[in-house]
């Protein structure tokens, strides 16, 4: 018998992954867990029925989330990463000395219990002594923080669920308030292809950039999210993702990476016209 994992993109696209095991599934008291074995993309975690990793692929998607303000700002300290609970994130950021602190705040303890048995080798980094863990909201933690850190990641699920209040307003201007003067808030920013995930794009884009003075979107090929194209967003008081981006010192840092490089850095903001127009008109209507 062959067993496939099936997750809707659209009320009428469906993307299958053929898999030989579910390892393990669970409710929590936020959210269903599982975890698959698939045969393409080796052990997949899946939230509520949506895929957040895949062995395969989520090489592309951290180094998106991490290296990108990494290379604009080089004076991080202290690091506050929102959700992650799989310690993706995590494990990038703690590649760079430089990093002092990060605040992991994730609200479902159960995700980073599950992640630490099926996928040791992202969750590590979650015992470095540099990085603290918050079982708790993200909306409610940031609340209490003024002026603290120089990054703030928000690795969140989607606008649905537990991740919801991580697309709201009140929640953006909370982490400009706790970001440093020259604080860089980055954000996992959904995808622009089907209507409802284009729809909650460019209202994440319309609210960061009703609270940030820059705000741009760049882009990265994840084949196992919906259609494959996914966005983030690069918000700031002021430092820009391309004019401040320091080529120099990044490559100096040896860091090896699978997917991400100052050459990509500078090409994943230049984004299709479909795109750039979707998020000046502020609506996915005109596709
Ligand atoms: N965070 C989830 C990204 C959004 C996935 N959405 C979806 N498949 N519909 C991934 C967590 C990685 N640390």
């Amino acid at each position: 018998m062959e067993l496939w994992f099936t997750e809707n993109h659209s009320d009428s696209v469906r993307f299958s992954i053929r898999v030989d095991e579910h390892l393990y599934t669970t409710e929590s008291d936020y959210q269903r867990i599982d975890v698959f074995n698939s045969l393409e993309f080796g052990k997949l975690l899946a939230l509520d029925g949506y895929v957040m990793i895949t062995e395969k692929d989520e090489f592309i998607y951290h180094d998106m989330i991490v290296h990108v303000p990494m290379a604009v700002k080089k004076d991080i300290k202290n690091v506050l990463v929102i959700g992650a609970g799989d310690g993706g994130t995590v494990r990038e950021l703690c590649r760079y000395d430089t990093i002092e602190h990060i605040d992991l705040v994730e609200i479902d303890e159960m995700v980073v219990k599950v992640c630490r048995e099926y996928f040791p080798s992202m969750t590590e980094s979650l015992d470095d002594k540099r990085v603290d863990i918050h079982f708790t909201d993200g909306l409610r933690f940031v609340r209490r923080k003024m002026n603290e850190y120089d990054l703030i990641i928000v690795d969140s699920t989607d606008p649905f669920g537990p991740g919801e209040g991580l697309f709201t307003k009140e929640f953006y201007g909370n982490c400009y308030n706790a970001l440093t003067e020259n604080g860089v808030l980055v954000n996992q920013h959904e995808s622009p292809f089907y209507k409802n995930d284009a729809k909650a794009m460019c209202a994440a884009h319309e609210r960061l950039s009703s609270v940030f003075p820059l705000h741009r979107v760049y882009q990265a090929h994840i084949p196992t999210y919906a259609s494959g194209h996914w966005l983030f967003g690069f918000a700031s008081k002021g430092l820009d993702p391309l004019k401040d981006l320091d080529e120099d010192y990044w490559n100096s840092l040896g860091i090896r990476t699978r997917y991400y490089n100052t050459e990509l850095h500078k090409g994943c903001f230049a984004l299709p016209s479909y795109v750039r127009e979707m998020i000046e008109k502020g609506t996915p209507d005109i596709i």
